[in-house]
């Protein structure tokens, strides 16, 4: 993992004079020597354990990165599969340091619940999984349908919404364990499962017969996943959330695990300089020309980070 620059965001996080108050969960976790990460039990592509317990995917690595900022070592993060109902109790009471979970940013998660988010890490949103045996084609041909459903989730809310709005039937058959709700739809007590979408190819990768699903083309919601932490630790906030864009950064200039030794043992300074070396440049800059068009390009600032800098902070998403 990006070991520098995720050594770098933590040293400013921590040099940015946080409050002794508000250092609390960065000091527990150098206590306890490991940061706990809730993850949901078994969604591949987020967090997937393999028959060894052996854990994987994008939520997984996030908790890493944390665990590289903070100890430099990516096998100090733990890993606790919490459903969508348990997730936010867990947060709250102190059981994880951070949700590193395929979690929606709502306004009500972020006010109310008392937890604060600031990055999307995936743009997903809500659809439908069919047997393809039931020959629907469009989720407006679902009135009437069983429908499995995980609670605690904003999912069943959009579901509500949905069928209400087109005027459709529907019979919520509700879940707390997505284990459960998945056997459910495959042994043929739901007509459809609904879920975000990438969940929805991850779970057909579950099922006996995968490729006699088919997921259907509506996206009924707009779902914005990133990780979240409890509110009033501003130190430990800006840790998950430069862990966050030291991610994006690194592979924006093409540091990589193999790679980021070497580019720290460097004694080029400037992102322009890295870049030039980086596979990615590489890749780009073949003719001088247009790595001189490239370099033009990099030398302008980010959009985003444009934007944040005259609002002063991040805007959520609606
Ligand atoms: N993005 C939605 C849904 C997230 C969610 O919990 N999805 C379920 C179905 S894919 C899940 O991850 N379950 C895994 C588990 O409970 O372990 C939310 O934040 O409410």
């Amino acid at each position: 993992m990006k070991k520098a620059i995720l050594s770098a965001a933590i040293g400013a996080a921590v040099l940015g004079g946080a409050s002794v108050a508000s250092a609390a969960t960065l000091q527990d976790v150098k206590s306890k020597g490991f940061v706990t990460c809730g993850v949901s039990a078994g969604i591949p592509g987020f967090s997937n354990p393999d028959d060894k317990g052996e854990w994987s995917g994008i939520d997984v690595d996030y908790c890493r990165g944390i665990a590289t900022a903070v100890f430099g070592d990516p096998s100090k993060a733990k890993f606790v599969a919490l459903s969508s109902k348990d997730r936010f109790p867990a947060l709250q009471s102190g059981e994880v340091d951070v949700l590193t979970r395929n979690t929606t940013w709502t306004i009500s998660r972020d006010t109310s619940l008392g937890f604060n988010f600031r990055t999307v890490n995936y743009y997903d949103g809500q659809g439908f999984i069919a047997k393809k045996g039931l020959n629907v084609k469009s989720a407006l041909e679902l009135s009437g349908a069983a429908v499995c459903v995980q609670t605690g989730t904003t999912t069943e809310l959009n579901l509500a919404d949905y069928f209400k709005t087109n005027n459709l039937q529907y019979n919520p058959v509700v879940f707390e364990k997505e284990a459960d709700a998945t056997s459910a739809y495959d042994s043929g007590r739901c007509d459809v499962y609904t879920t975000d979408q990438s969940g929805l190819y991850a779970i057909r990768l579950k099922l006996k017969n995968p490729d006699d699903n088919i997921v259907l083309p509506e996206v009924i919601s707009k779902e914005p996943l990133g990780p979240a932490v409890r509110q009033g630790d501003d130190q430990w906030f800006d840790i998950v959330t430069w862990v966050h864009y030291a991610m994006v950064n690194a592979e924006e200039l093409g540091i990589t695990s193999k790679n980021v030794d070497e580019q720290k043992s460097s004694t080029a300074t400037s992102a322009l300089a890295r870049r030039s070396r980086s596979s990615v440049a590489r890749t780009h800059c073949g003719p001088r020309a247009a790595c001189n068009t490239h370099r033009r390009s990099v030398n302008r600032p980010h959009p985003r980070l444009e934007a944040e800098r005259r609002l002063g902070k991040a805007r959520p998403p609606i």
